[in-house]
């Protein structure tokens, strides 16, 4: 048996129950086979896939708290620290109550490929918990992150593991955890990124997923002899990525019509008012029922459906797995150029087949969503220095590391013979610079 084909199998074997991990390393490791296979010998006597696909370190914790009612809860809470070949440990927390090992793992899996391909110097990781603030009061959510950190401190570190924001994590939730970590350390330290811009934080941090998204694209498209300009782009999500990724793509002359919360989405011919889902979104935390209620000539639906508008790019900025095989068909059929993914993993594998088959250009999160942890190192730095960037100063280098993460993945898929294939070109090219340093570092 090839050596990639005993390592999926060992890997399912030993993370029983653990199904997106298994598939974020099915996708990784046959994107590999060309380059596993060219020196495979090598590759097994030193285990480089065994030691790729098992984290560092996994830290599994209970999290106790009190509600407003008097009631203790209990949640389960997770830090994965996946992979420091090239940099301390970097990735989001997650609060959401599908949030279970497997789905840290499988994220700490992927953000191992995604700094890579920034090439800022971070490693690969992520945390999270079954939490969900949706509902909560910011008295309750201020009691879960002070008992969150309390114990998620001693592994954490500016120079060590460097959490941020994901699903459910926003700007109030690092702010809780900052200043828990801060009380219980004394540092004041750059040990989070996505903080507020007046204790640490980064210019365009917020923005920057989504806006790096539609640079990303951008530049795909002119590569490919067309732009944004009067496309008609669908967008799932109404939570950070989708809400910049939406602002972006308005900017560049795109006319975005849909986007969607977990309970329905908004179809809006006259393209998505971005200023109104922010009052809803962030400022109201509400639903997107409200959307229409302020906007009569706009369409609400009930679960799921953005795949179905007739579109030229769309943009999956919601969660993992959300655009199956029927989507994809559904998106093939309409007539779809481009698909790029703003969320991590909400392809399924069956569907990216089905897109990439049928001569859709097709984007994976690791090199499109890299945004958002390119300009978390880029907030690191600055804490380094003590010194504050210009907004235009951060979103030129966030620019300049979309256009360049295009150009690696382009490069890689012909280099291996794959032109255009652009998840091989990710997974190949982010591969590349982890292996040599954790070859050089020997076998640790
Ligand atoms: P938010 O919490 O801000 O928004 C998430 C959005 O997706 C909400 O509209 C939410 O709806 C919807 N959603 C979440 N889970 C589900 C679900 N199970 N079913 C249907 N809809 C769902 O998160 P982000 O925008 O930060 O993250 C979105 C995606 O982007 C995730 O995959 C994340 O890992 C990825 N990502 C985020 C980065 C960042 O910097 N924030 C960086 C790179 C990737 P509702 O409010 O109803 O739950
Ligand atoms: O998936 C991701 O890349 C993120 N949630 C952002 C991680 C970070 O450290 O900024």
């Amino acid at each position: 048996m090839s050596y990639v084909d005993e390592v999926l199998e060992r890997v399912i074997a030993q993370n029983p129950a653990q199904p997106e991990f298994h598939q974020a390393v099915k996708e990784v490791l046959e994107s590999l086979r060309v380059v596993i296979e060219a020196d495979e010998e090598k590759y097994r006597k030193e285990a480089l896939l065994e030691r790729l696909t098992t984290p560092d370190r996994q830290i599994l914790f209970r999290v106790a708290w009190v509600d407003d009612k008097g009631q203790t809860q209990v949640n389960n809470a997770f830090r994965v620290q996946f992979n420091d070949a090239i940099g301390p440990y970097k990735g989001g927390l997650r609060f959401h109550p599908s949030v279970n090992l497997g789905i840290i793992k499988f994220l700490g899996f992927e953000q191992i490929f995604k700094n890579s391909l920034t090439g800022l110097p971070i490693g690969g990781g992520k945390g999270g918990s079954d939490f969900d603030p949706k509902g909560k009061s910011d008295r309750e959510v201020m009691a879960f992150c002070q008992a969150f950190m309390t114990e998620l401190y001693k592994y954490i570190g500016k120079d060590v593991d460097v959490p941020a924001g994901d699903i459910g994590v926003g700007g109030r939730e690092i702010g809780y955890l900052y200043g828990q970590y801060k009380r219980i350390t004394g540092l004041y330290e750059g040990v989070l990124t996505g903080k507020g811009l007046s204790y640490g934080g980064s210019l365009v941090r917020t923005q920057a997923t989504g806006y790096g998204l539609v640079y990303l694209t951008e530049e795909l498209l002119k590569c490919h002899g067309t732009d944004l300009q009067d496309k008609v782009v669908a967008v799932s999500g109404a939570g950070n990525v989708a809400t910049y990724a939406i602002e972006k793509a308005e900017q560049l002359g795109a006319k975005v019509v849909t986007c969607s919360d977990s309970n329905g989405w908004i179809y809006d011919p006259d393209g998505i008012d971005v200023a109104l889902l922010k009052e809803i979104k962030e400022v109201r935390r509400a639903r997107l029922t409200e959307y229409k209620a302020a906007k009569p000539n706009a369409e609400y639906h009930e679960g799921k459906g953005v795949w179905s508008v007739k579109v030229d790019v769309a943009l999956p900025c919601a969660t993992q797995n959300e655009l199956t095989l029927d989507d994809a068909k559904a998106l093939v059929a309409n007539g779809v150029f481009a698909v790029c993914e703003g969320a991590n993993m909400p392809t399924t594998l069956e569907a990216t087949q089905y897109l990439q088959d049928n001569g859709v250009l097709f984007v994976p999160g690791k090199a499109s969503n890299a945004g958002g942890v390119a300009t978390s190192a880029l907030e690191m730095s600055q804490n380094s220095e003590r010194l504050s960037w210009t907004a235009e100063e951060v979103d030129q280098k966030l620019k300049g590391i979309m256009v360049n993460i295009y150009h690696n993945i382009d490069d890689a898929s012909k280099k291996y013979g794959m032109e255009g294939n652009y998840v091989a070109g990710a997974n190949i090219a982010g591969f590349l610079k982890v292996v040599n340093a954790m070859e050089a570092q020997g076998i640790v």
